[in-house]
């Protein structure tokens, strides 16, 4: 009885330890000379892990415009806040900054490395630089 309780312990620990928590910041300019832009344009993380957005430079947010079905579009955060995400569905997400996303302030988060509705995502109309900079980064997957 006894080594059931530490096997099902030490699974949980496990499971627990899994799920990680990935940063990413909202920047009026990154390292690599790019303005109003996300550290990160595109992530890979596993399904349970949480997403924290940092507002290090002020004037921006997080607005998801797109992801896998029965992903229901949360309401887009509040700028100059933190905000926090945790991914339940596989598959591709889309967010933008509301004020700057035609100026191709976009991100994508990869969960579970499946990009099944990659089509639709491709589909989704910013507008301006940021449909270039969509495909671009669609390329990869
Ligand atoms: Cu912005």
């Amino acid at each position: 009885m006894k080594i059931f309780f530490i096997i099902i312990l030490s699974f949980m620990q496990t499971f627990f330890l899994l799920a990680e928590d990935i940063s990413i910041d909202m920047l009026n300019k990154r390292d690599d000379g790019q303005r109003m832009v996300y550290s990160e344009d595109l992530v890979r993380i596993s399904l349970g892990d949480t997403i924290n957005w940092n507002p290090k430079d002020p004037g921006h947010n997080v607005e998801f415009v797109a992801g896998p079905d029965g992903f229901e579009l949360p309401a887009k955060s509040f700028i100059n806040r933190k905000v926090s995400m945790k991914f339940e569905i596989p598959g591709i997400y889309l967010y933008v900054c509301s004020p700057h996303s035609i100026m191709g302030m976009i991100g994508l988060v990869v969960v579970g490395d499946d990009a099944s509705n990659k089509t639709k995502i491709a589909d989704f109309d910013i507008g301006g630089k940021a449909n270039r900079k969509l495909k671009s980064l669609l390329k990869d997957l």
